[in-house]
């Protein structure tokens, strides 16, 4: 069964909206396989963001992932992916439509609430990443 990953980022634990992600995810009827609190390092924030190194908010960037507690979650269904990012919305605040996670609950990057993983591939690169198997 296909998996992908999520991180509820630092802004969106700061300001209490894990149950409301997380049921937003449940709601659809992905299943919650692992879930953890913990930190992101600024090291692997470096890598898990290394498509972006060369970008003038790379810095910003790497602050907001790294400041503070996040919550990393590993959901599963038929085309998890897919429909995790339809739910989070487009990366952009100003973009992502009325509805989704990023359109409810975001105003401007990097501040966008919640990561997901953009492929399958990926999505096994970051469980490995992040939960270490
Ligand atoms: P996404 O997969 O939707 O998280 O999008 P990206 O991997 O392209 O971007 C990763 C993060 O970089 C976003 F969540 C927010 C941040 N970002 C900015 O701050 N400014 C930008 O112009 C693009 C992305």
């Amino acid at each position: 069964m296909e998996q992908t990953f999520i991180i509820v980022k630092p802004e969106g634990v700061a300001r209490g909206l894990v149950g409301e992600v997380l049921s937003r995810f449940e709601r659809k009827g992905l299943k919650i396989k692992r879930l953890a609190m913990g930190e992101v390092k600024e090291d692997v924030a470096k890598v898990h963001y290394g498509h972006h190194a060369d970008k003038p908010f790379f810095g910003e960037l790497i602050q907001a992932i790294t400041a503070g507690p996040v919550v990393f979650a590993v959901l599963e269904g038929p085309g998890a992916v897919q429909h995790v990012r339809n739910l989070i919305g487009a990366t952009d605040p100003f973009k992502a439509a009325p509805g989704t996670i990023r359109g409810d609950f975001a105003l401007e990057n990097p501040f966008n609430i919640v990561h997901a993983s953009d492929s399958p591939e990926t999505a096994k690169e970051e469980i490995k990443r992040f939960f270490g198997d």
